[in-house]
């Protein structure tokens, strides 16, 4: 089993995750700013494949212009040493207090100006870097009191951001596709688009529909009590699936950023099952960054963040093996026939079959056996204990 990441492994961190001074709602920074130039040089030296950051991430909310185009030139130097890849770059609409009511669903029409130049600006930027998603997550759209919000009203001006950048990109050429990221709540008590379900929803209603999809996070499904595989593969399913941030979260909570696995752990080897095994035939089913957006534990030091990094790669890795054993495992295969995982993918009717045909088929339903149906038993514990043998190592 390789457990050393490597750069065709595809393995990417938000540079805001090995840089968190974890600084929380109750508590002050425990560690030191972290230099973006030493950060790239930590990550490919552990492996890693690609960076994504936020604007602010990397320049400070109020540099000038010669200060952004030195720290800029000073990045790509970096970039250029290590070999790393800027795949994809979002901005900050959340920690400036001017974006206090949300940048593009601000009731305040200037903010929204606003917050759509500082995009406009960025998105140049991620094009110049070659970037090919560009990420929003809108933390700060949303409310506390549903009586400050015209909910309708916020959905009217968010589809009209995305459209307003959507056309930027294509008449600039940028090269960029969009990922929506949900969230629940946190920052705001209620967010705009809190699942991927409602995300996709909204996508289907945007003029560019094409060129946006779903950044789905782990930990941000599973805080709105969903089932995160279930998620990722309704994306798949109406291929939005653009980009992924993968961590780890201990159920309906506050926002745990944890390293992968380290939350639900089956569900991440569900996931990693899915996105590596889970194409027709058993090939990829996704093949994009895997990105992680994390934080290390607020209990460590320098050392405990490059650990910590070092932990998501190798717990996908293990995953990832943990995986094929699962599929490759001949009692697995016979288990999914007799459940008949695989009967699922045959149509419920037969080619051409129409209504009258249906109902002059008496096996359907006047000839049906209910009772034998009724009595089976689907076998699912068996999978399900098999599945959690191979997640263990126990086969
Ligand atoms: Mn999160």
């Amino acid at each position: 089993m390789r457990l050393t990441p490597r750069s065709e492994d595809h393995f990417s961190f938000g540079l805001w995750t090995v840089g968190w001074q974890a600084r929380d709602p109750f508590g002050d920074a425990t560690r030191q700013p972290m230099d973006p130039i030493v950060a790239l040089h930590e990550l490919a030296a552990r492996g890693a494949w690609g960076v994504t950051f936020h604007d602010d991430d990397l320049i400070p909310f109020d540099a000038t212009q010669a200060d952004r185009d030195r720290i800029i030139k000073s990045f790509t130097n970096a970039l250029r040493e290590t070999g790393l890849v800027v795949p994809m770059m979002t901005t900050n609409l959340f920690t400036h207090p001017v974006f206090k009511d949300g940048g593009f669903t601000s009731n305040d029409r200037g903010v929204r100006r606003f917050a759509l130049r500082k995009v406009m600006k960025n998105l140049d930027l991620a094009a110049e870097l070659g970037a090919t998603t560009y990420v929003f997550w809108g933390g700060r759209e949303g409310s506390e009191t549903d009586a400050a919000k015209d909910v309708r009203a916020a959905l009217d001006r968010y589809r009209e951001a995305i459209d307003f950048l959507a056309d930027y990109v294509i008449e600039n050429n940028l090269g960029l596709r969009f990922a929506l990221e949900p969230k629940p709540n946190e920052p705001r008590g209620d967010i705009l688009l809190p699942t991927v379900g409602s995300a996709l929803a909204f996508i289907s209603t945007l003029e560019h529909q094409e060129m946006v999809g779903v950044n789905p996070e782990v930990g941000h499904e599973q805080m709105a009590g969903m089932n995160f595989v279930h998620s990722i593969s309704q994306a798949l399913w109406h291929n939005k699936l653009f980009h992924i941030d993968l961590n780890g979260q201990h159920g309906a909570k506050f926002d745990q950023d944890l390293i992968f696995g380290h939350g639900d752990l089956l569900s991440a080897f569900f996931l990693v099952d899915l996105l590596e095994n889970g194409g027709p035939g058993g090939v990829p089913a996704y093949s994009g960054p895997r990105h992680f957006d994390y934080k290390p534990l607020r209990t460590e030091m320098t050392d405990g963040v490059w650990e910590s990094a070092s932990a998501n790669m190798t717990t996908y890795l293990i995953l990832k093996e943990r995986a094929k054993s699962f599929r490759s495992d001949p009692e697995v295969q016979e288990a999914l026939r007799d459940s008949m995982v695989y009967t699922l993918s045959e149509p419920t009717l037969d080619h051409g079959e129409d209504w009258k045909s249906f109902m002059a088929d008496r096996t359907s339903y006047e000839d049906f056996d209910v009772q034998k149906a009724a009595d089976i038993s689907y076998g699912f514990v068996r999978l399900s204990q098999l599945a959690i043998e191979h997640a263990l190592g126990a086969r």
